[in-house]
């Protein structure tokens, strides 16, 4: 098989640019691990930025998500038994972020993709990139008994935190910046109307809470554990009955309770690699750059990385200009590192860490007066939250 492009990964960023290079007339193969529905039952993101929005409207993906999401102008913040809105909208300037959540988002791709007769291949086993510094890379799986081989002109490493792209880049050539934090977000999916329109992010001894929301009827809600709990350790009703010590009174009292439609564990990391092209491969997303969820980033820094590539490989194919290509990975960068310095913020404000010194509690407590007493402050957090320019 022979295509421009080989994109290995079907998550929203694979998916993203293929559909977008589609568009421009530049042919191009996602290859997928998993099946669809597997890809499908992830629940991930919940929060868009502007920007996001927009590429999936450029996208021609954007009917639903325009339909059916919620447009949010601001978010609370619980701590000390009081509630404090940040008003994105005012402290922005005029900005906001779209409610919709991961699963749907990247159905509405693959509906695209569909319409569009893309090439998607699902359960594409042992995908491995070869010669990526040639002119001529090629990328193999395996389809049963058989080895598939594709030639490409370029690789793209959509394929996650755990895929086989990073890890084909020579040690010596890649640098890696880790941060582990000691402990996990408990998450449940439930069929009840959210305990608040808008979002809340709760800073309490006992440890972090988020009220989350993917519609007027379906609630996600989230609580800090340590990383040695297990799913199993947590029954519906000890979930809501924590999730509620960790909350205001009065929010906590008009808490919908009901039964786990789905109940996971996520421990939360930071981690970059440097550079995010070799050769002929370009890493993006999650392949790339985790952060910990607290910022709502990830999902939004692989929205920036796949605009950047989308425009870099339109010059090339269009103009014969490799510029965009050669400056991907520091451009990208430079806005990764921005959405670590944020996630890292906002996760060490909120979470309750098991070794911090009574020297480190206040210095959460002063950050949280200082964001409420200083417009600069808010200013910054809201430019952050609804994303920084591509
Ligand atoms: P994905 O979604 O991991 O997709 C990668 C795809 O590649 C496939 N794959 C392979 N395919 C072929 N061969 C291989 N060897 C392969 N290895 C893997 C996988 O099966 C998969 O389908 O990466 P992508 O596309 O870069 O997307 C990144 C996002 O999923 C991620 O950043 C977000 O979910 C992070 N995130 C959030 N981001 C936001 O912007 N806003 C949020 O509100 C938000 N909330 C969250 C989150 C992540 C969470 N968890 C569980 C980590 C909340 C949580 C709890
Ligand atoms: C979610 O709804 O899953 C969600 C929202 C905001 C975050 C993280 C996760 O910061």
């Amino acid at each position: 098989m022979k295509t421009q492009v080989c994109i290995i990964g079907g998550g929203p960023s694979g998916l993203l640019l293929s559909q977008l290079l589609h568009l421009q007339g530049i042919d191009n193969v996602v290859l997928e691990r998993h099946s669809r529905e597997y890809v499908l039952s992830r629940i991930r993101a919940g929060v868009l930025e502007h920007g996001f929005a927009e590429l999936m409207r450029e996208a021609r993906c954007g009917d639903r998500m325009d339909r059916e999401g919620e447009i949010h102008e601001g978010f609370f913040i619980a701590h000390d038994s009081r509630l404090d809105r940040v008003d994105l909208h005012r402290y922005s300037g005029g900005s906001s972020v779209v409610v919709y959540g991961q699963t749907e988002l990247t159905r509405d791709l693959y509906d695209a993709r569909d319409r569009m007769q893309g090439k998607v291949v699902h359960h594409a086993e042992d995908v491995k990139p070869h010669d990526l510094t040639s002119a001529t890379p090629h990328v193999t799986y395996r389809d049963g008994d058989e080895v598939v081989r594709i030639d490409c002109d370029f690789v793209i490493g959509a394929d996650g935190f755990h895929g086989v792209s990073r890890k084909s880049i020579p040690k010596g050539v890649l640098r890696e910046y880790e941060k582990v934090y000691p402990f996990g977000w408990l998450g449940v999916l439930s069929r009840t109307r959210p305990v608040s329109p808008e979002l809340i992010y709760a800073k309490h001894e006992r440890g972090f809470a988020l009220c989350s929301l993917r519609s007027q009827v379906l609630s996600r809600y989230y609580i800090q554990v340590p990383l040695s709990d297990k799913v199993e350790d947590w029954s519906d009703d000890a979930f809501w009955a924590e999730l509620q010590r960790r909350l205001p009174g009065e929010v906590a009292q008009r808490m919908i309770t009901g039964p786990s439609i789905e109940k996971s564990i996520a421990p939360l990391r930071s981690y970059v690699a440097e550079p995010m092209r070799y050769g002929n491969l370009f890493l993006a997303g999650d392949a790339a750059h985790i952060v910990p969820p607290t910022g709502a980033r990830g999902l939004n820094s692989a929205a920036s990385d796949i605009y950047y590539l989308y425009h870099a490989m339109l010059a090339h194919y269009r103009d014969g200009d490799d510029s965009g290509l050669d400056g991907y990975s520091a451009k990208a960068l430079a806005r990764v590192w921005k959405a670590q310095r944020f996630s890292w913020w906002m996760t060490m404000m909120l979470h309750t860490f098991p070794d911090s010194i009574d020297y480190d509690k206040r210095l959460q407590d002063t950050d949280l007066a200082y964001l409420f007493s200083s417009e600069a402050a808010l200013r910054s957090l809201a430019e952050n939250y609804v994303g920084l320019p591509f």
